[in-house]
C-alpha cells in the first residue's frame, strides 16, 4: 500500500527557499550552503543505514568491501562534510569534535561568508548496538574582516550569534531539525526519492518535563545540587507531576530530540569522575550550543547550571560545559538548586 500523502509536501530546500524569501537582500546563499551540507548527511545515513552489514562483510573476509564500507563511521563522516563544504565558496573555515585545530578551506577555492561547527557523529559509541546515533552543526557569519581564511575568532563566538543550528538523527528513520532563528521543523528523509520532506512543522518543546535524562551511574561524581535536583524528580507529587520517567539512551541528539517531541529535561552536569573533564562531557561548540539554539527556538531553555548556554563565551574549539536542557520550568528548577546547594 503507498504511503498516505502529508497535506502539504514541502521539501527542506524548498522550506529554506521561505525562509530566505522573508529577507528582502537574502541571495541564495544560505540555502545552498546548508544543501551541500545536506549531500553529506544523506551519505553518512545511507552508511549508518547498513553499518551492521559491513560488519557482517568484514567478518566474511571478503576483500572487495569498498574502502568506505571499513573506515570507521564517524571519520568516514568528519570526512564527507569536510568534502562537502570546503569548495562551495560560503565558508570561511570549520570546526569540528573530531579535529584538534580549526580547519582551514584549502587555497585552492573561494572562502566565504560563514563558519561551520559540527559533531560529524554524536553518540557513535552506540553504533554496534544499532541504537539512534545523530550529526550535530551550528552556523556562524564570519567575525574576522575581509574574505580571507577564517580564523578561531570566526567560531569562538557566543551561542546568542549563531545564525542556524540543527541535528540529523539516524534513528528508525532519518530526520533533520533545525532552525534559523524562526522556529524549529524537522524532516524526515524519504531514501525512496532522496528528499528530506517536512514531517514536523514549527516544533514546540511541551511546557513541562514527565522525563528525566541522565546517566545516573555517575552520581556519586556529582555535585550536592545536581543529586538532590534529580532526586527531588524521582520523588512522587502528584500535583506537580512527579516522578518523572526516566530515558537515557546515551546518544544526546536521540535523548534530546525524544525530549522535544515528548517533554523531557536531559541532564549533563559537571563531574569528578575524570579530573581532566571538570566540566562534564559534552562541548560548547559542537553540542550544547546548537541544541541550546534549537531548545530555545522551540520555547525551551539549556543552562550550566549558572548561565544560559547560549550566553558562554567559548574561549577554546574544544571547550566543555555542563548541560541542563529542556523545558523552561526544569531548567529554571534545575538551577535553582544549584544555587540553593551553593555548587559552581
Ligand atoms: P561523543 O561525542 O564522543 O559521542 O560523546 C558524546 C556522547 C553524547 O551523545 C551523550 O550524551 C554522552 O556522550 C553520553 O555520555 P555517557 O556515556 O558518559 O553517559
Ligand atoms: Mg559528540
Amino acid at each position: 500500500m503507498p504511503t498516505p500523502m502529508p497535506h502539504k509536501l514541502v521539501t527542506l530546500q524548498r522550506h529554506m527557499l521561505e525562509q530566505q524569501s522573508k529577507f528582502p537582500y537574502a541571495t541564495g546563499e544560505f540555502t545552498s550552503m546548508l544543501m551541500d551540507f545536506v549531500v553529506a548527511v544523506k551519505l553518512i545515513s545511507r552508511e549508518v543505514n547498513k553499518a551492521g552489514l559491513a560488519e557482517v562483510l568484514g567478518d566474511a573476509g571478503h576483500e572487495n568491501v569498498q574502502d568506505e564500507l571499513v573506515m570507521k563511521l564517524d571519520e568516514f563522516a568528519q570526512d564527507r562534510i569536510y568534502k562537502a563544504m570546503d569548495h562551495g565558496g560560503h565558508l570561511c573555515c570549520m570546526a569540528s569534535e573530531e579535529e584538534k585545530d580549526l580547519i582551514p578551506i584549502p587555497p585552492q577555492f573561494p572562502t566565504g561568508r560563514y563558519a561551520l561547527m559540527f559533531d560529524p557523529l554524536d553518540g557513535s559509541s552506540n553504533i554496534d548496538a544499532n541504537v539512534s546515533i545523530g550529526t550535530i552543526f551550528a552556523i556562524h557569519r564570519r567575525k574576522s574582516p575581509g574574505n580571507g581564511p577564517g580564523t578561531v575568532e570566526d567560531v569562538l563566538q557566543v551561542g546568542n550569534n549563531l545564525v542556524c543550528a540543527g541535528y540529523v538523527i539516524y534513528g528508525p528513520s532519518t530526520m533533520l531539525v533545525y532552525s534559523t532563528a524562526a522556529g524549529v521543523a524537522g524532516f524526515t528523509l524519504d531514501p525512496s526519492i532522496g528528499e528530506f520532506c517536512l514531517s514536523h512543522e514549527d516544533i514546540r518543546m511541551p511546557e513541562k518535563a514527565k522525563i528525566y535524562s541522565a546517566n545516573e551511574g555517575n552520581q556519586a561524581f556529582w555535585g550536592e545540587g545536581d543529586r538532590k535536583y534529580i532526586q527531588y524528580l524521582k520523588t512522587p507529587d502528584k500535583d506537580s507531576g512527579r516522578p518523572y520517567s526516566t530515558r537515557y539512551i546515551g546518544s544526546l541528539v536521540a535523548d534530546f530530540h525524544r525530549n522535544l517531541l515528548y517533554g523531557g529535561v536531559f541532564l549533563y552536569p559537571a563531574d569528578r569522575k575524570d579530573p581532566k573533564k571538570p566540566a562534564g562531557k559534552l562541548r560548547v561548540l559542537y553540542e550544547a550550543a546548537p541544541l541550546a539554539f534549537v531548545a530555545e527556538q522551540a520555547g525551551g531553555a539549556a543552562s550550566d547550571g549558572k548561565h544560559r548556554i547560549l550566553d558562554i563565551q567559548p574561549k577554546g574549539l574544544h571547550d566543555r560545559t555542563p548541560l541542563c536542557i529542556g523545558p523552561k520550568a526544569d531548567v529554571a528548577l534545575y538551577e535553582k538548586f544549584l544555587r540553593e546547594a551553593g555548587d559552581h
